[in-house]
């Protein structure tokens, strides 16, 4: 096989075993890897209803066919599992040495198994593995483990570990890497943490089967360049996704005070050129000159990492107004290694829950010593902490009185940084994307304002899908970072000359969009597999508070989100897809996209149909833990 190293390594925790493993080609083909790689191993290997925190869930960390050798924004990897906070599939995209490396190493993934009886760290050498006691690491930060582990094993090697979060199972709990990449949303790290693992050093030396290396080095050089000089890349280079903060309160999409505004008077002081006047440097992922991550010194003269979503997350949306304390926030989340979206999401559920008088705990917006307390209790899963270590679905459950319609989450997961209140289109990415409200497989939140807010179009339904194939699809499984595509418009062809000097194969757009939706099928039907008779149409429905409560403040004001309508866009949308109307794949799908043995698999579980069979459209409500 070229451009795949065409071996996976197995990892047994329990038994201390590590086992290479031959896949054959045409998973490769068919799946391409990362995101595909997951999903495929999830849906062959775990038994239906696995517990996510039992020895027996898998973590897998998948690379793609170009990862690690030299192109431009290819040094991540997809790290996944079965999410413990949604109980569906879970994944998590981040930039990370660790990715070049395994490449290196011989093998384009890792699924880990089991659990050691006391914390370890694995250790891939090439052909080795050794598996070493980390009880010394263990209730350590992210960052204090990984740097004694790169005293341990030099410059290089690439490192991924879990904070306190992880060790203490939050459910949104992170992994970790160079102090900074963070990824796998849905508790990526809480998996790792449930194996007593704390965290995997890689390194390896070997080369990576190329059909045309001449060719691609040259086509790494020229892909280089034309990212430098496509004209928004200094302005990228500046502010990153920073910039965002002031146009999504330009457009009244800016989540505030637990998603209630849209705005927030200190928008400006959390935005992109107020992170301009503390900013430092910039950091960002192995093989990449966009480098975004911007590094400022923060309230306690330490080095923080900014983007967009994790400063309205721990800024505006729980009332913080201070960039500097923002940072320090942000900080904590890295080390503790917490989702910072899920932790801002879960804080501001809390506030808002204080304000009306449904806990205890009086936790006033933007308190910054109450904020860094409650981030510690979450980690440790102290008090009030404890109840938000499990997510907004579970908190909400737990208070009661209504609390689940003001619960900002899809399926378990937290919504991301945009308020939705006026974006029916933006709406739909939440509640069809593939792991829960993440913007990850579809940001078409500008797209939508350009061509109209308004409108519940089948134009807007088309448009998502096809972002959704690409960004959720394509990217996932190239796993090459998107942002010099979505961001500076580098564009499509490149990955398909990448593919072809990587494989030796030609891989047309429409094939590779074929993959994409092959890919996010299959993960629907994974979904829909471990949720069996609790699967719902309502688990694709955004929070009540977008449906029920109006903008209360901005250019927006009184804006809010039609159900009735929203129902017919999501009928489209499953019409689209495939599936049927209460979003299940039909079998007619699963085959035409080559799943023909899934779709028996699927249809143990539940009824598939080929026609619509009857369903009572809900309103949006809490959902279920399967
Ligand atoms: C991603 C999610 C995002 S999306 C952000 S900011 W963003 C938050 N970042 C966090 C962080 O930082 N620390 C922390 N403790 N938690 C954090 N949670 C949040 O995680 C990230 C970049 C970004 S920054 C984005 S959009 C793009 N995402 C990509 C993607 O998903 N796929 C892809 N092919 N390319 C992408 N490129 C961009 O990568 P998750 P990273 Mg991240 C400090 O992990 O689980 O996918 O959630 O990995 O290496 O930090 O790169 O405005
Ligand atoms: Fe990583 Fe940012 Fe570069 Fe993408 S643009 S590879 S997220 S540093």
């Amino acid at each position: 096989m070229l451009g795949w190293t065409g071996t996976f390594l197995n990892i047994d925790l329990t038994k201390k075993k590590a086992i290479p493993e031959q896949y054959p080609e045409a998973l490769a083909l068919n799946f391409l890897g990362g995101r595909g790689f997951a999903v495929k191993i999830l849906w062959d290997r775990l038994k239906q209803g696995t517990d996510p925190l039992s020895p027996e869930n898998k973590l897998i960390f998948a690379t793609g066919p170009l990862t690690g050798i030299g192109l431009p924004n290819s040094g991540k990897l997809v790290v996944a599992s079965k999410s413990p906070l949604t109980g569906g599939y879970g994944d998590g995209n981040t930039g990370t040495l660790a990715a070049v490396y395994l490449r290196k190493a011989g093998y384009d993934a890792l699924i880990v198994e089991g659990k050691s009886e006391s914390p370890v760290v694995v250790h891939v050498n090439g052909k080795d593995t050794e598996f070493i006691d980390a009880r010394d690491l263990w209730g350590l930060s992210a960052f204090e483990a990984e740097g004694q582990l790169r005293r341990k094993y030099g410059r290089s090697v690439g490192i991924v570990s879990i904070g306190q979060g992880g060790e203490n199972q939050v459910k949104f709990a992170n992994v970790v890497s160079q102090g900074g990449r963070a990824g796998g949303r849905p508790g990526m790290g809480a998996v790792m943490g449930s194996k007593n693992l704390k965290a995997a050093v890689i390194e390896g030396t070997a080369q990576i089967p190329l059909a045309d290396p001449d060719g691609m080095r040259k086509l790494a050089i020229d892909g280089y360049r034309e990212i430098l000089a496509k004209p928004q890349y200094s302005f990228w280079k500046r502010q990153g996704t920073m910039s965002t903060v002031e146009w999504s309160q330009a457009n009244s999409a800016l989540p505030t005070f637990n998603y209630r505004q849209g705005v927030f008077d200190k928008a400006e002081e959390i935005g992109g050129f107020a992170m301009e006047k503390i900013k430092v440097s910039n950091r960002g992922c192995p093989q990449c000159n966009m480098t975004c991550g911007n590094v400022v010194k923060d309230s306690e003269g330490k080095e923080a990492e900014l983007d967009y979503e994790n400063v309205i997350m721990l800024g505006s949306n729980v009332g913080l107004g201070n960039l500097a304390q923002v940072s320090t926030l942000n900080r904590m989340a890295d080390e503790f290694g917490l989702d910072s979206i899920s932790l801002g999401n879960s804080i501001g559920f809390a506030m808002e829950a204080s304000e009306k008088g449904l806990i205890n705990e009086k936790i006033e917006w933007g308190d910054f010593e109450k904020l860094k307390q409650l981030i510690n209790d979450i980690a440790h899963r102290r008090g009030l902490g404890a109840v938000l270590a499990e997510g907004v679905r579970a908190a909400s459950e737990t208070i009661g009185n209504g609390s689940s319609d003001w619960a900002m989450h899809v399926k378990g997961l937290e919504v991301s940084a945009y308020d939705c209140h006026d974006a029916p289109g933006m709406a739909l990415a939440y509640g069809t994307s593939s792991i829960g409200a993440h913007h990850k497989d579809a940001w078409v939140i500008t797209w939508e304002t350009k061509v109209g807010r308004a409108s519940y179009d089948q134009m807007k339904v088309d448009h998502l899908v096809e972002v959704q194939l690409v960004r959720g699809g394509v990217f996932e499984a190239l796993v090459s970072c998107r942002f010099p595509n979505n961001q500076l418009g580098f564009e499509l062809d490149w990955y398909q000359r990448y593919l072809k000097a990587a494989t030796g194969k030609d891989f047309s757009l429409e094939q590779l969009k074929g993959i994409g939706d092959r890919i996010l099928t299959l993960i629907r039907a994974f979904w829909v597999r471990e949720y069996r008779e609790k699967w719902s149409r309502s688990l694709d429905v955004p929070p009540a508070r977008w449906f029920k409560e109006p903008l209360k403040e901005g250019a927006a004001k009184g804006a809010v989100l039609d159900l009735e309508k929203y129902n017919g866009m999501l009928n489209a949308y499953y019409v689209k897809r495939g599936w049927d109307n209460r979003g299940i794949p039909k079998p007619s799908t699963l085959q035409q996209l080559g799943l023909t043995e899934e779709a028996k698999q699927l249809g143990t579980y539940v009824k598939l149909a080929e026609e619509n069979p009857p369903v009572i459209s809900t309103p949006a409500q809490n959902t279920p833990f399967p």
